[in-house]
């Protein structure tokens, strides 16, 4: 119940709302950010506003203010989330986790840091070396997936391309032990986009906590060899073109081939001709070699270019978790691990073009709404059982429906994309489109210009429309079928596998397969991301779980601009006005009898300075009778549930306006007025 900023800050919590509508929601969160209250709560999810400036709020006193306290005991801020998930750990020993999410820029990777630091912050008062150098890694870790995972987009300067979960381990006595990173879809078009330089400039920014990881590892010279395959994954695609002559295919100069042989240490030759040729087995078996036109040249490249760099990505995921990861644990020696999972994952995505990255991203997206109300309400009803309360169920839109219409075995959207990427012969993204026409026709979530022929927002032949939880996205299928198949050719992949540089080798297992036995279709990109997610919301499902709702407040990075329509934006699809509904047609307010009685004491005259009752539940009974509002509460084993915060609210007034009088009093009584 953080109403200790006074009134004119707004309301700390919004579900102290006088009544839950847009406008009121909005008027509050925008007085709170022109007064530099960023943080405000909805029950336990902190709800945070991209300050842009600054902020003096996270230093070592805000620690110590939080620290082990409650949540409503201190103003909202992410180290009250941060304690109550390392509080649930510790205690209980709860595994929990702390979901960030936010669109591009609104500061989740912001945010996760500064958890992150808080956890380091509290955690291992004694200092003890072996836990502070896991910590440390921990913490530098960031900074190498950041070096070369993130890049500057016109949304935000340092904006992550990839999502990423992170569990850190703890032991029984919630010092930190290690931890395991989980990296999904790196959207290698923007960074690659990023170029080359700034790339390079960034890494040498980071170089030393990049040393560091690797030192650890005893393998200096791994990390000169990943700074040179940045540099070489962002090269072809800049640099290297191509040209037809009369009748085939070339590179244009050869520094650029060199250059790449060079770096990958492999043949000038075999560059060139994985760059314009491609391996085939005919029908019957034999094996050929065939020449790319111009266009297939380009495309080889790009693939290259990306794979590059997501396999670079991936190897250094790996290597950080060889580092991280728990070492010599015994359950027996150490008692139970447990674990706080932080989730850094990019938001919905509307842009004027969606393609297959925001389809990927916002179904993501669908999966976290989905454990959201699912975990919510789980938890909600839990508690409610635990303390023999009666529970009226309450409705609420499900949007199962819409995680269904994109998963769904055999009907669902990436079923069909994956059947026409495994149908052979010359299938387009139109003709994928029209057969995502014919199965989701009916589907209330879908829809197509030609399914609805009127709505001149869609072209003919190009674009569909989902209907998601958070707004409705016009998605162009261009380009969606090359993206879902695995576009490299076995001939960069044998290439890389053949370079005389151990690492690079290690990242191209596939490599060593030849043509014919490439038989088996991989995986496509949305299976595989499909996959990776389902496995995500597995792991973050048998966790408590604590959110951050991260908001953007202008597009310009400005720290005094409050784009109403924006910021109302994010709030609908984000489902906040649905939280604070949620959250209150429950019980708003749950307080154990003591602490309630600790605080509201003082507002009743048979508790007053103390209660002569026999327990506490009877107390509490007095001051609620007392104040009216019997029939707003419900009285559990351990706590009592407030339904609407206006009682509360009323109690806090009285309280606030008691405060001064009794102060005044007090003092008297010390100077023997009295
Ligand atoms: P994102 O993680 O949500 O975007 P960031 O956390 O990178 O966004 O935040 C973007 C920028 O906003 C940062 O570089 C800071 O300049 C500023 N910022 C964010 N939070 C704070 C804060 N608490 N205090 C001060 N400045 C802040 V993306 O990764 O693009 O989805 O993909
Ligand atoms: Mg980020």
């Amino acid at each position: 119940m953080a109403e200790l900023e006074g009134l004119e800050f707004g309301k700390s919590d919004f579900v102290l709302l006088d009544e839950v509508n847009m406008e009121q929601f909005m008027e509050n969160l925008k007085l709170r950010f022109e007064k530099a209250r960023i943080y405000t709560f909805i029950g336990e999810v902190v709800v945070s506003v991209n300050p842009y400036k600054q902020m003096d709020i996270y230093g070592k006193e805000a620690i110590d203010a939080y620290r082990g306290r409650e949540l409503y005991e201190n103003p909202p801020h992410l180290y009250a989330v941060a304690d109550a998930a390392y509080k649930a750990m510790k205690r209980r020993a709860k595994d929990t986790c702390i979901v960030i999410s936010g669109e591009s820029g609104a500061g989740k990777t912001e945010a996760s840091k500064y958890i992150m630091q808080y956890i380091a912050a509290i955690t291992n008062p004694s200092q003890r070396a072996e836990v502070e150098s896991v910590k440390n890694v921990l913490l530098k870790s960031n900074c190498v997936l950041e070096a070369f995972g993130n890049a500057k987009t016109n949304r935000n300067d340092n904006s992550s391309r990839f999502g990423k979960y992170m569990d850190i381990n703890f032991n029984f006595n919630g010092d930190p032990t290690g931890g395991h990173i989980n990296n999904y879809l790196l959207e290698k078009v923007r960074i690659l986009r990023g170029g080359s330089e700034e790339m390079l400039g960034s890494l040498h920014l980071q170089n030393d906590p990049v040393n560091y990881v690797y030192t650890r590892e005893g393998a200096a010279s791994t990390f000169y060899n990943t700074r040179i395959m940045n540099c070489v994954s962002a090269t072809p695609q800049g640099n290297l073109q191509f040209e037809t002559d009369s009748e085939s295919v070339q590179v244009v100069g050869s520094e650029a081939v060199s250059h790449i042989a060079g770096l990958t240490t492999t043949e000038p030759d075999n560059v060139t001709k994985s760059l314009l040729y491609r391996t085939v087995a005919t029908g019957g078996g034999e094996v050929i070699e065939k020449g790319h036109t111009e266009k297939e040249a380009c495309f080889g490249r790009d693939a290259f270019a990306k794979a590059l760099y997501e396999r670079l990505f991936c190897w250094i995921v790996a290597r950080i978790n060889a580092v991280i990861e728990v070492k010599d644990y015994n359950p027996v020696l150490h008692g139970k691990n447990t674990v706080i999972g932080v989730l850094d994952i990019y938001g919905f995505e509307i842009f004027d073009n969606n393609s297959f990255e925001q389809f990927c991203i916002n179904y993501c997206n669908e999966k976290l709404q989905q454990l959201f109300i699912e975990l919510i309400l789980r938890q909600e009803q839990d508690e409610y059982q635990r303390e023999g309360i009666t529970w009226q169920h309450i409705d609420y839109f499900n949007n199962q429906i819409i995680v269904d219409l994109v998963e769904q075995p055999h009907k669902g959207i990436i079923s069909v994309l994956d059947e026409a990427c495994l149908t052979v012969g010359k299938v387009t993204d139109t003709i994928c489109l029209e057969s995502m026409d014919a199965k989701l026709r009916q589907h209330p979530h879908y829809t197509s210009r030609k399914l609805t022929p009127s709505d001149k927002t869609m072209e003919f032949h190009r674009d569909f429309r989902i209907r998601h939880y958070a707004g409705d996205v016009t998605y162009s299928v261009e380009g969606f079928l090359d993206k879902n198949k695995d576009p490299l050719f076995q001939d960069f992949k044998r290439l890389m596998y053949n370079s005389s540089n151990p690492v690079l080798k290690e990242m191209w297992p596939d490599g060593q397969l030849s043509i014919t036995e490439v038989t088996k279709r991989p995986l496509t990109a949305a299976t595989l991301f499909k996959n990776s997610i389902v496995a995500l919301v597995d792991k973050l499902g048998c966790k408590e779980p604590y959110y951050v709702r991260c908001i953007k407040p202008n597009e310009m990075k400005s720290p005094v601009l409050f784009d109403d329509a924006r910021c109302q934006h994010q709030v609908a699809y984000l489902g906040l006005l649905e939280n604070v509904r949620v959250r209150r047609a429950g019980f708003a307010y749950r307080q154990p009898y003591a602490r309630f009685l600790q605080r509201y004491k003082m507002t009743c005259e048979y508790t007053w300075p103390n209660h002569l009752m026999e327990t506490d539940r009877e107390a509490v009974e007095a001051i609620v009778t007392q104040h009216g509002f019997q029939d707003d509460v419900a009285y559990g084993h351990t706590k009592l549930f407030v339904r609407t915060p206006r009682s509360l609210f009323t109690l806090e007034q009285e309280r606030a306006a008691l405060i001064p009088i009794l102060v005044l009093f007090l003092q008297k009584v010390w100077r023997g007025a009295l």
